[in-house]
């Protein structure tokens, strides 16, 4: 049922593609490798059919993803209002990406159970492991053309929202969507360049600075660093423009870790940044926060001192996930 709902909210957004001759693409706030590759992916392919097509973002390019093919061009701030169709990439609302307006006819491609149908056609499936799997599948399905760029791109998307195909969401469709990304001109050892391996030396001076508040629960199940503000200031770095999946990465590997968390601190309070490696549901937790997110990321905000707020999310965490008390 849900699935026969899905390819026909598929076929819906394909048609209406091809009739338009003029389309924008917008990201969340605080973009990723998922939703500026799903982004560029579409672009590319939009313009190959001869379409104006463009991303406009509220927020900045993360530095690392500007090495995506015709992350370049795309143009920072509001939609103009000229555009046919306007597509928010897994926005989940309105106001998580930063648009004032929908334009004349929206799309809403996403991935997030907690995203909100605000688009005159929404298209979400929390099932897939990131929405570069799903525009993949909507080019291949209804014959847009897949050149190099449009195939890096996507590849990208796919290989940034499943950390590099190791992630819990990482399925057998990743794996065969990812082989005919490959075939249509992807090359994996250049997105991984791009994706994992672009660190400017301030980015390694920073992840020595977030280690050094490396803070274990004694469970030893959860893991937590801690990103001040004084970092930053330190190393002429702003908070949007760090990459910080690499310290992520670091916490996952340590054996008997389930929950891995940034303290990012902003103005007032903290940005928590949570990783599951699969036994814990995360999003639940980031949502009995107010945030939101997948099962294995997700994130919310914290009013509170810092070691206040890190002794509440430990509590909360025992809480909803009793086996993280338990010592083996
Ligand atoms: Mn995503």
């Amino acid at each position: 049922m849900r699935s026969s709902e899905n390819s026909e909210k598929k076929r819906e957004i394909a048609r209406r593609l091809r009739e338009c001759s003029s389309v924008a693409i917008t990201c969340h706030l605080r973009p990723d490798g998922d939703c500026i590759g799903s982004a560029l992916g579409l672009m590319h392919s939009l313009r190959l059919l001869g379409k104006r097509a463009e991303v406009y973002n509220v927020d900045p390019t993360p530095c690392f993803l500007k090495k995506l093919p015709g992350a370049g061009e795309i143009k920072l701030g509001e939609v103009p209002p000229d555009f046919q169709c306007v597509v928010f990439m897994e926005t989940s609302a309105l106001d998580r990406s930063g648009q004032r307006w929908k334009g004349d006819f929206s799309i809403h491609i996403d991935h997030h159970r907690t995203s909100e149908e605000f688009a005159d056609l929404n298209w979400i499936e929390p099932d897939r492991s990131s929405v570069g799997e799903m525009v993949f599948e909507l080019l291949m399905e209804y014959n847009f053309p897949i050149d190099e760029k449009v195939a890096t791109c996507l590849y990208a998307a796919i290989f940034s929202d499943t950390g590099g195909f190791r992630f819990s969401n990482t399925s057998a469709l990743s794996f065969k969507y990812a082989s005919f990304l490959v075939q249509a001109g992807a090359d994996p050892a250049r997105v991984s360049r791009i994706i994992l391996e672009s660190h400017r030396r301030e980015e390694i001076f920073l992840l020595q600075r977030m280690l050094s508040t490396l803070r274990f629960h004694p469970s030893g199940k959860v893991v937590a660093v801690f990103l001040f503000r004084k970092f930053l200031q330190e190393l002429n770095l702003q908070l949007h423009d760090v990459e910080t999946e690499t310290v992520m990465n670091i916490l996952r590997s340590v054996e008997d870790v389930e929950i891995a968390m940034i303290f990012k601190e902003l103005e007032k309070g903290f940005r928590v940044s949570l990783r599951s490696k699969g036994k814990a549901d995360v999003g639940l937790l980031a949502e009995a926060y107010g945030g939101g997110g997948h099962p294995q990321a997700a994130g919310f905000n914290i009013n509170l001192p810092p070691e206040k707020a890190l002794q509440e999310v430990y509590q909360r965490i025992e809480e909803m996930f009793p086996w993280v008390r338990k010592p083996e």
